[in-house]
């Protein structure tokens, strides 16, 4: 049943069977009051404040060969660049600039970037935490676990690392040649050596929804203060490319669900899914942060959708503080967001 379900979730206390339920629903009048119960749980913490995120795609080689990814080392004759470290820098600080709150330093797997102990990944975050002073997000894949300290020493608030499902096989088949508890421990060790940590689920692998309800009672477990879903988009040149692609309507409905079980937690509307259309939709289900907006001009790729929304400047920053603005939204000081991450970072440090 619906309503015993949803009272379950609120209460906390939610089986996966529970969050199955939830995830299916159809009824029109069931999905509001579904999305109207994530709001009134992010709403009570945030009140109307909404963070936001510029994205720094600074690499785009990458060593891997994920299924469902446009940058895959297979996908031979896409354009790819690779931004140096003066730029990033001058990238992050007018983000800053704008009264954005944090920058996601994000790479494909570069082997130029891991060099010699991860030398320039680790130059990229200190100049731009010593030179900017912007909060920052690294998403540089899958590193060893001396790295974290040297992460987090470089200045780096956040580490992102997806684990896509929580259905092991799942994984396996799609991100290639790489290992799941590798994976999985990059959240892990995060969060020791004092980082913050982002998990997230990928809609649209092949995955039933029992995974996905499996994937979102994981990952809110796992205690990472950010927890994201995305919608698979199918990519050109890669195996995945004839794939039907899926409405938004799962990923809103376990927006909801993520934000109903984890009242506290940082969760993304990303407009790399739909763009700036899709705002509106993902703030409503209970997302409350803003990420992937990217400045138009700057020869920059977003990652699900490369180029959607980027150099009409849909995605820029005055674009989206107008409508978050005309929604009835705050965005949120960088001094707010400072403070979320000292009250939340791991072991106080
Ligand atoms: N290369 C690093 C890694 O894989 O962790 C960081 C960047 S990676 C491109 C960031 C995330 O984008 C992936 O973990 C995945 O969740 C998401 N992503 C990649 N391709 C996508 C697609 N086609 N549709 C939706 N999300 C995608
Ligand atoms: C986003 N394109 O926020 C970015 C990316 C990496 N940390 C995030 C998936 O949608
Ligand atoms: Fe590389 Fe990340 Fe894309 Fe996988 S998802 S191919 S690791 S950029």
């Amino acid at each position: 049943m619906f309503e015993e379900a949803l009272d379950k979730a609120v209460h906390g206390d939610a089986s996966v069977e529970d969050v199955e339920e939830l995830l299916s629903v159809k009824d029109p009048e069931q999905t509001e009051v579904l999305y109207e119960a994530a709001r009134n749980a992010r709403n009570g913490r945030f009140g109307n404040k909404i963070f936001t995120y510029g994205f720094v795609y600074f690499s785009t080689y990458c060593k891997n060969n994920c299924n469902f990814c446009y940058f895959r080392r297979s996908n031979t004759g896409i354009g790819r660049y690779r931004k140096s470290i003066e730029e990033v820098v001058q990238l992050s600080g007018a983000l800053k600039d704008a009264g954005i709150n944090l920058a996601d330093l994000t790479m494909g797997e570069d082997p130029e970037m891991y060099r010699d102990g991860c030398k320039l990944l680790l130059e990229m975050i200190s100049a731009v935490h010593d030179e900017v002073g912007i909060s920052i997000m690294s998403s540089p894949g899958a590193l060893p676990r001396e790295m974290f300290p040297r992460i987090r020493a470089a200045g780096a608030d956040w580490h992102a690392c997806y684990q896509e499902t929580y259905n092991r096989p799942l994984f396996e088949s799609l991100r290639v040649e790489q290992d799941y508890d590798t994976r999985l421990n990059q959240k892990i060790w995060a969060m020791e050596a004092g980082l913050l940590a982002e998990d997230g689920m990928m809609i649209g692998l092949g995955e039933s929804m029992r995974d996905r309800a499996e994937t979102i009672l994981k990952m809110s477990s796992l205690g990472c203060q950010q927890i994201r879903a995305m919608t698979f988009v199918p990519q050109e040149g890669t195996p995945m490319q004839g794939n039907t692609p899926y409405d938004s309507e799962l990923e809103l409905r376990a927006i909801a669900v993520m934000r109903i079980l984890n009242p506290g937690k940082l969760i993304p509307s990303s407009l790399d899914v739909e763009g700036i259309k899709g705002l509106e939709t993902r703030l409503h289900a209970g997302a409350n942060v803003i990420t992937s907006i990217v400045p138009p001009n700057r020869n920059l790729a977003g990652v699900a959708q490369h180029e959607l929304d980027i150099e009409n400047g849909n995605r820029s920053v005055e674009h989206v503080f107008e409508l978050l603005d005309s929604l009835g939204y705050r965005r949120a000081e960088s001094a707010e967001y400072v403070r979320f991450l000292d009250e939340n970072r791991p072991g106080g440090a």
